[in-house]
């Protein structure tokens, strides 16, 4: 499959889909003023001049289709760097539908998903790591989300790429030169410092990587514990209101449920699950299987240990299964006297669904455990791609400043190829390409 061409026009409805107050659709390309003045008549009759806001009506054959207002942009100074036109409807789906079908009836062809930012990337207004951050800008939920999109346009990335980019080319051209000139040798200046202080600089960002990941798609976070712990209230607790049914009779809930909220600005999915233990009830004994299954498979796990009553070799045999970075203790019913006392050799949250206490430790906890320590640094490596790539770029240098040069060079080749595939700088993959922007949304 080839990348679509650049120079045709193409057209898209912009907004979401719909009933909405206001629709955009969107031309890019070199016919989209032509376009534009076929289908819009201004009510001032001047032309469409780049820059100012144009009122007027949008009409077919058969007479006005609705009023609009029309922004325009001439190359390159526009989204996609070509010349670009936004015309603003009622946001009513058969509009919007009847405007795009002008526009291609005009001779614009419909956008692919991310076809404009993938212009915009492919003219050179912005590099890959920019067009990726339009697409988490776009799908944000949560205000971390938002905050590390924000970063990654306006370039906070890319520069911290640059500075690492810039070691390893230096040391890239130190080698060289000993090549030619054999007898100098290489500095432990010119060598050894700046791949080791090029080290650092990723190891900080690869430290934000699981950070990053969960404030883009969220967390997942188990309550577990046996029957009658007290998950559904802590559920219902985290919630603020009564989403699982509480009852005093151990196995109240058999299936597992799962409810959106946020935490600490992260989004999570809080999963309330049967209560695990033995039981001869098939339908009881299905749900704590899958207990267990969610429990291996989320962000984190919360395990509840009941203050009333004293922990069983159950317990304990499930405690020593979890696994200490993804889970945390939670002494549940702290408003209750405490009927036992154990050194789990790890933090015991104490906390009273009922009473309200502990909630706010508790859930200080939950996000640091989920972050981890880069909670406060300022930008998180949100995107898998850059994480990946970035992986193996750590792993070269590692490679390179134990190697000999001759093959630390080839190293570091191999290092600033990669740098350049984050950034989009370098030659990359027409595939690779593809599937960046195949997640996007047609229209942007
Ligand atoms: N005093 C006190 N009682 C609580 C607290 N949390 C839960 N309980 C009581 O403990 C009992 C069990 O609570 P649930 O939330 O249904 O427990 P569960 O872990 O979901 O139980 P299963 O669904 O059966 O596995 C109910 O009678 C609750 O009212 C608490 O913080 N303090
Ligand atoms: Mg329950």
């Amino acid at each position: 499959m080839a990348l679509p061409p650049l120079n045709d026009t193409i057209t898209a409805i912009a907004t979401a889909p719909g009933t909405g107050a206001i629709g955009v659709i969107r031309l890019s390309g070199p016919e989209s003023f032509g376009i534009a003045e076929q289908l819009f008549s201004p009510k001032n009759r001047k032309p469409l001049s780049p820059g100012s806001v144009h009122y007027g009506s949008l009409h077919d054959d058969a007479g006005v289709i609705d009023e609009a207002i029309v922004l325009s942009f001439k190359a390159p100074h526009s989204y996609t760097a070509q010349d670009v036109i936004e015309l603003q409807t009622h946001g009513g789906p058969a509009v919007l539908r009847r405007v795009l079908e002008l526009t291609q009836k005009c001779g614009a062809r419909l956008a692919k998903p991310g076809e404009f930012t993938m212009r915009a990337f492919l003219n050179g207004r912005i590099d890959l790591v920019q067009a990726e951050s339009v697409l988490e800008m776009v799908n944000a939920q949560s205000e971390s989300a938002r905050r590390n999109a924000a970063h990654g346009l306006s370039k906070a990335l890319t520069e911290q790429l640059d500075l690492i980019q810039s070691d390893i080319t230096r040391v890239y051209g130190n080698i060289q030169a000993v090549f030619d000139y054999p007898d100098e040798g290489v500095e432990e200046s010119d060598f050894q410092m700046p791949l080791k202080r090029a080290l650092g600089r990723i190891d900080q960002l690869l430290a934000t990587a699981k950070a990053g990941q969960i404030a883009q798609k969220g967390a997942r976070l188990a309550l577990v514990g046996k029957p009658n712990a007290g998950k559904s209230s802590l559920l219902n607790a985290l919630l603020g209101y009564q989403r699982s049914i509480v009852s005093n009779t151990p196995g109240t809930t058999r299936d597992y449920l799962e409810a959106p909220l946020t935490i600490n600005n992260i989004p999570i999915t809080a999963i309330d699950t049967a209560g695990i233990r033995e039981t001869e009830d098939a339908i009881e004994a299905s749900g704590v299987s899958a207990t267990k299954n969610i429990a291996a498979h989320a962000d984190l796990s919360l395990y509840l240990l009941d203050a009333s009553q004293e922990p069983s070799s159950e317990d304990f045999e499930v405690i020593d299964s979890l696994e200490p970075g993804r889970s945390l203790l939670v002494l549940s019913k702290a408003d209750l006297p405490q009927v036992w006392q154990h050194d789990f050799a790890r933090p015991l949250y104490p906390v009273s669904a009922t009473e309200g206490q502990g909630l706010e430790d508790l859930k200080t906890a939950i996000s640091e455990k989920l972050l981890g320590d880069v909670g406060s640094s300022e930008l998180w490596l949100s995107n898998e791609r850059h994480a990946q790539t970035l992986k193996q770029t750590r792993d070269l240098v590692e490679q390179a400043i134990h190697a000999p040069d001759d093959l630390a060079a080839l190293d570091l080749e191999e290092v600033l190829r990669a740098l350049a595939e984050i950034t989009g700088r370098g030659d990359i993959a027409e595939e690779t390409l593809e599937h960046i922007f195949a997640n996007f949304c047609v229209g942007k």
